[in-house]
């Protein structure tokens, strides 16, 4: 049990596992699944797991508002229920954002628009961010916060910004933000706050270490150095995976294989080429057009010539132009080795 004073109340939250937690992602060549099982679904909790009742749950409303509100969880029944499928997506620890991690899944979320939550608090026309609060606080590699704190800039609302209770037709679970959580389909998991109970409008960005500190990528220069500009990790980077054939698998040569994968980006997906040579020649796949917010499934099929190893490579590319990188980013090119007899 742990005491915590927050906007003027004290609540006690109780933390199960207190400190961080995570669960990890199926490999890509288990992600079989358009929709991924919630059992399969991969948690990442920087500061532990609150424990909170739904009668003991409220999100409050405040800031660049007319009229600042505090909702009990009975109070999101009075607006429509929306779902959206979204690609939600870990852009990895903080403290090494550059890694490919391929924490990654698809899944249903079901909720109330937080536009319409918003509409009812007569929001001020010069409100330009979003701050949004959990219920968990404590430490975080060496930093104490008083709680999880982020923000997206509120033009991003009209785009089915959820306040979620749901993940694949049932209740969250705690790790996921039981009882109610923020979804902000296409921005990197790190913004979709849990155990929402606070949102603030103003005018500039949040103070705090996940929004100032880390979760910022150095913008680079056409010759790859550091510019110095910072962005805020919130638009997901065009990504794919391959997930069959599977790393190590035996293919035999001249018979025709299916290479097939998933691929997502905040912006969509318009076209995913893919390498049979390791990259040296590229052919482009068939994708599938992006519903709602969802990963979108591409296949090529190939023959194999050999024997020998050979190395695939998906690469997609978004609708504006913006592509996988080759190596040292989280979007990286992914590769697959596999042996042709
Ligand atoms: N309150 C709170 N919200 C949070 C986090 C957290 O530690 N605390 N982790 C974030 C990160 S980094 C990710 S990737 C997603 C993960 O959501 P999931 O665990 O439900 O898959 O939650 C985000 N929301
Ligand atoms: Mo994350």
């Amino acid at each position: 049990m742990t005491q915590k004073k927050s906007g003027g109340a004290t609540n006690v939250v109780r933390f199960d596992p207190q400190g961080p937690f995570k669960r990890d992602p199926l490999p890509p060549h288990q992600m079989r699944d358009r929709l991924t099982r919630t059992q399969d679904v991969f948690v990442q909790c920087h500061l532990g797991v609150p424990r909170i009742e739904r009668d003991q749950w409220s999100l409050t409303i405040d800031g660049m508002v007319e009229r600042p509100r505090t909702l009990r969880f009975d109070d999101l029944a009075r607006y429509p229920t929306t779902e959206v499928t979204s690609a939600h997506q870990c852009c990895g620890s903080p403290l090494a954002p550059f890694e490919p991690t391929r924490r990654v899944c698809n899944v249903r979320w079901d909720g109330v628009r937080l536009a319409d939550v918003l509409a009812d608090c007569w929001p001020s026309p010069a409100a330009q961010y979003i701050w949004s609060y959990g219920a968990d606080f404590g430490e975080f590699s060496g930093v104490v916060v008083d709680a999880y704190l982020k923000d997206l800039p509120i033009t991003r609302v009209e785009a089915n910004v959820l306040i979620a209770y749901e993940m694949n037709g049932r209740a969250l679970l705690a790790e996921h933000g039981f009882p109610a959580r923020l979804v902000v389909p296409g921005f990197y998991g790190t913004n979709s706050v849990k155990w929402l109970t606070r949102m603030t409008l103003a005018e500039s960005r949040a103070p705090g270490p996940f929004t100032t500190r880390w979760y910022n990528d150095p913008v680079l220069n056409a010759g790859g150095e550091d510019s110095g500009k910072r962005v805020p990790v919130w638009s997901i980077a065009p990504e794919s995976i391959i997930v069959a054939p599977a790393p190590g698998q035996t293919l035999k040569r001249d018979t025709r294989q299916e290479l097939w994968g998933w691929a997502w980006a905040d912006r969509g997906i318009h076209r995913v080429d893919v390498s049979v040579d390791g990259g040296a020649t590229w052919t482009e796949a068939q994708v599938e057009p992006r519903a709602e917010r969802a990963w979108q499934r591409f296949v090529l099929s190939w023959r194999a010539t050999g024997p020998g190893e050979v190395v695939l490579c998906s690469r997609a590319h978004t609708v504006g132009g913006a592509t996988q990188p080759e190596f040292g980013y989280r979007n990286a090119i992914h590769r697959v080795e596999v042996k042709v007899v």
